[in-house]
C-alpha cells in the first residue's frame, strides 16, 4: 500500500488522459444476517464476499460490458478496473454519489447498505460528475465497539494489521498470538463492521446468481476442512476467492478457529497436524492443542515432537504452550 500512495493518490498518475471516472457499485447483501452463525464454534465463518465466484471476475465481466457500450456511443477510450491497479475506489465511489465511506472505512449506501463491491470505468471522456455523498453516521458507533480485534484506532480509520480480514486472508506468516482468540471461528474474511451497519435495513439480498451464496461454502465442518490437503484444497475451492490463501494459510486459519472452538473433540484434528510438513501449520496445531488439551496432555505430546523440531518458531508455540522452557522439556 505505502509502496503505491503517490499513484494512489490521482488517477492521472495511473492514466494521464483520464478526464472522468464512472464508478459501479454491486449489490451482494446476504439473504440473512450472516453474524448468527459466529456461535457455531464447531464451523468456520466465511466473509460473505467469499461465498461463490471471485467478484473481481464477475465484476470485470459487467464493467467491460459497459465500458463497450461507452466507447460504442463515443470517441473516447476506457479502462477498466477492479482492485487490478492502485485506485482509491471508495473516496471516488463517495465522490460519484454512490455512498459514503462510513466509520469503518467502507462505502455504505443509502439503498444497499454497506454489501457492495466497487469497480471503476475510466475514461478521456468529459463527463458531467454527479453530487457526492454526505456522511449519514452521526453519532453511531456500532462498527467500531464490534470489532473483535481492536482494528480501529479511531473512526474512519483502520489499522489494517488487526484486522481479520487482512489477518487470515493476505497475512502469510505466524498470525500475532495476542490477536488469535479474537478472531473466533472466522477462516476467511470478516463481516463484523459491516452486518451491524443500521443502514443495512435498506439492503435487499443481491440477485447476481454468481454471487449468491453457495450453501457448501458457509458455516464449514472444521473437522473436515482440518483434512484437506493441497490438491483437494483447490478442487474445493477452484474459482473462489478462497483459493486466494493456498492450503497452508487455510489450515493455519482452520486450527485457530479449532482452538477458539472450546470442543476438545477437535484436539484429534490439530494433533494429526502437529506433523504436517508446513510449519505454519504445525505452530498452529501447537497453540489449537494448547488451548484444548491440559498442560500435562500437551506436555506429552510436546516430547516426542521437540527432539525432531527444528523450526524456531514451531519450537517457540510449544514453549508457550507448555509455559514452561522449550530446552527443559526437549
Ligand atoms: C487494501 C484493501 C483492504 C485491506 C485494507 C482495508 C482498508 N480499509 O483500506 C483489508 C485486507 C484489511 C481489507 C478488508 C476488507 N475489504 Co478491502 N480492499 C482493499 C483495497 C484493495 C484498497 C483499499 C485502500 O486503498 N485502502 C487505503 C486506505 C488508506 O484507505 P481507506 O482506509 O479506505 O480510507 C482513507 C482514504 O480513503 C483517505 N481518503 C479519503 N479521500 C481521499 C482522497 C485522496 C485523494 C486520498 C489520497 C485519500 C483519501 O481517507 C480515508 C481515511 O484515512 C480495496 C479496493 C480498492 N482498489 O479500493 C478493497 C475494498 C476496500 N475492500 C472491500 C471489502 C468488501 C473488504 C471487506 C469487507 C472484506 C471482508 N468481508 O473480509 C473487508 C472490510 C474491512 C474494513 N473495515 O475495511 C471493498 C469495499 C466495498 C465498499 N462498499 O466500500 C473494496 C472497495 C473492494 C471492491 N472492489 O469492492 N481490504
Ligand atoms: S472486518 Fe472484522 S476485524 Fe476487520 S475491521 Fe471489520 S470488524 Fe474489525
Ligand atoms: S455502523 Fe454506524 S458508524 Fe459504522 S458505518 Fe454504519 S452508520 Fe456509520
Amino acid at each position: 500500500m505505502a509502496e503505491t500512495a503517490e499513484r494512489r493518490a490521482d488517477p492521472r498518475t495511473l492514466w494521464p488522459e483520464v478526464r472522468s471516472v464512472i464508478l459501479l457499485g454491486l449489490n451482494y447483501g446476504p439473504a440473512e444476517n450472516p453474524l448468527p452463525e459466529l456461535e457455531r464454534k464447531d464451523r468456520g465463518y466465511v466473509a460473505v464476499y467469499a461465498r461463490n465466484r471471485d467478484y473481481h471476475d464477475v465484476i470485470k465481466g459487467k464493467l467491460k460490458e459497459a465500458a463497450g457500450f461507452l466507447a460504442s456511443k463515443a470517441t473516447s477510450d476506457v479502462k477498466v478496473f477492479v482492485d487490478t491497479a492502485p485506485v482509491m475506489e471508495k473516496p471516488l465511489a463517495e465522490a460519484a454519489g454512490l455512498g459514503w465511506q462510513g466509520k469503518h472505512t467502507v462505502v455504505v449506501s443509502r439503498e444497499f447498505g454497506d454489501w457492495l463491491f466497487l469497480g471503476a470505468i475510466f475514461t478521456t471522456a468529459e463527463l458531467p460528475a454527479d453530487e457526492p455523498e454526505r456522511d449519514h453516521c452521526g453519532s453511531c458507533r456500532r462498527c467500531l465497539d464490534i470489532c473483535p480485534t481492536n482494528a480501529f484506532p479511531a473512526p474512519y480509520q483502520l489499522d489494517a494489521r488487526r484486522c481479520i480480514s487482512y489477518l487470515t486472508i493476505e497475512h502469510k506468516g505466524h498470525i500475532p498470538e495476542e490477536l488469535r482468540p479474537g478472531i473466533g471461528n472466522r477462516i476467511f474474511g470478516c463481516d463484523d463492521c459491516l452486518a451491524v451497519c443500521p443502514w443495512n435495513k435498506f439492503a435487499q439480498a443481491g440477485r447476481e446468481a454468481r454471487l449468491v451464496q453457495r450453501d457448501d461454502l458457509a458455516a464449514l465442518p472444521l473437522k473436515e476442512l482440518a483434512r484437506l490437503d493441497d490438491p483437494s484444497f483447490r478442487t474445493r475451492f477452484s474459482g473462489t476467492p478462497i483459493k486466494r490463501t493456498g492450503r497452508d494459510r487455510f489450515i493455519r486459519n482452520v486450527l485457530i478457529a479449532i482452538g477458539n472452538s472450546g470442543d476438545v473433540a477437535l484436539a484429534d484434528e490439530a494433533l494429526r497436524l502437529l506433523d504436517d510438513a508446513s510449519p505454519l501449520v504445525r505452530a498452529m496445531a501447537v497453540w489449537a492443542i494448547g488451548r484444548l488439551l491440559s498442560p500435562e496432555a500437551v506436555a506429552h505430546h510436546a516430547v516426542e515432537r521437540l527432539e525432531h523440531e527444528d523450526d524456531l518458531d514451531v519450537r517457540e508455540e510449544w514453549r508457550r504452550a507448555m509455559a514452561v522452557p522449550v530446552e527443559v522439556v526437549a
